[in-house]
């Protein structure tokens, strides 16, 4: 075989694989080629029979040709692929509005969430504003400035999560009302959500709970007020036929202090085991603000006065749904969660 063969060779090569369009007609001319009993390795299979001279030049040019259709070979591999995606995608449409092969579930509010809003929506309406505060709070806006003073048993290493000298979780949502009242003058009506902290843990008390506090100061308000917001509050919450009543209570910083009950939602005032036959549960702390209050954050006690009032949402909203372990809020338990 001459040179002049070698390039009608190399013509016919080329214009053979440039046609070929799958893969299995690119195997066979693959072989074809550069196969064991192909075309490049019976011209090889020649050299011994030349001369040196011969060897040299005939060698190469088989080489040059034998690399020249790998790389053909190659590149129209990739031209076949590249056909066959290009044929795929223009013969499917896919339909991204079709529902999934699995189960969407939507995720749901969580019901201390839920309820929280609820306690929002209804203060709000009432013309209330919402603040929020620091969690990691100072000794002295936790309870200095709340009037606890220092042997306050509320102050017991057993009872707050103190985390260096003078700082603590916060055992309350008071302290950002103490500092709303810092900031700003009166007339305020505020309420204050939030994750608070204590060392307490069983089947109605969790180390983080959630409080709602609120506040009215103004001048002029009296007992009178408290009762009328807290119990039109209670009445939107559960019902306007619930029962309420105010019972004679202590905080340190209010005076006078009241714990507020509501008939019982199982038994409607019967008795039974949720309200330990009492018939009453109580769902709320209140008070007038303590005058000491108003000296820490500069208010005049002879021209303001003013209520306020504390609600954990978990009590709440177990007694909502008579729910009878608090640990069932924090498990993350989708049967549990869904059914709010
Ligand atoms: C309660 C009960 C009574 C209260 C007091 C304050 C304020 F504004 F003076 F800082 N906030 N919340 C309060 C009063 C909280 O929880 C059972």
């Amino acid at each position: 075989m001459d040179l002049e063969e070698l390039e009608s060779l190399r013509k016919q090569a080329k214009e053979r694989i440039e046609k070929i369009n799958n893969e299995r007609e690119w195997i066979d001319t693959k072989a074809y080629y550069l196969g064991k009993k192909g075309i490049i390795p019976s011209l090889l299979s020649k050299l011994p029979k030349l001369t040196q001279e011969e060897k040299k030049i005939y060698g190469q040019s088989v080489n040059t040709l034998k690399v020249f259709i790998e790389e053909l070979l190659e590149q129209q591999l990739k031209t076949i692929k590249e056909r066959e995606i290009e044929k795929k995608l223009s013969q499917t449409t896919i339909d991204i509005t079709l529902p999934g092969k699995f189960e969407i579930r939507s995720g749901t509010v969580h019901p201390i969430s839920q309820v929280i809003d609820e306690i929002i929506d209804i203060f709000t309406g009432m013309g209330f504003e919402v603040a929020e505060g620091p969690e990691l709070e100072s000794d002295y806006y936790n309870f200095e400035a709340l009037n606890i003073p220092e042997e306050h048993p509320a102050r017991e290493m057993q009872d707050t999560f103190y985390i260096s000298d003078g700082f603590l979780l916060r055992t309350h949502t008071s302290p950002v009302q103490i500092r709303v009242m810092e900031k700003r003058e009166p007339p305020l009506h505020v309420i204050c959500p939030g994750k608070v902290y204590r060392r307490d843990s069983d089947i109605t008390h969790s180390p983080m709970f959630h409080q709602v506090e609120g506040f009215v100061v103004d001048r002029d308000i009296h007992f009178g007020h408290l009762k009328g917001v807290l119990t039109e509050f209670l009445r939107r919450l559960y019902g306007e036929n619930i029962g309420v009543r105010f019972r004679p209570s202590y905080f340190p910083f209010t005076e006078p202090s009241a714990e507020v009950d509501i008939q019982c939602v199982v038994c409607n005032g019967k008795g039974c085991r949720v309200c330990k036959n009492s018939g009453w549960l109580e769902v709320l702390g209140c008070g007038m603000i303590h005058p000491y209050l108003f000296s820490v954050v500069g208010y005049d006690k002879e021209i303001y006065s003013g209520f306020a009032f504390g609600l954990g949402v978990e009590r709440l909203t177990m007694l909502k749904y008579a729910i009878d372990d608090i640990r069932l809020f924090y498990e993350n338990n989708l049967s549990f969660l869904e059914q709010f």
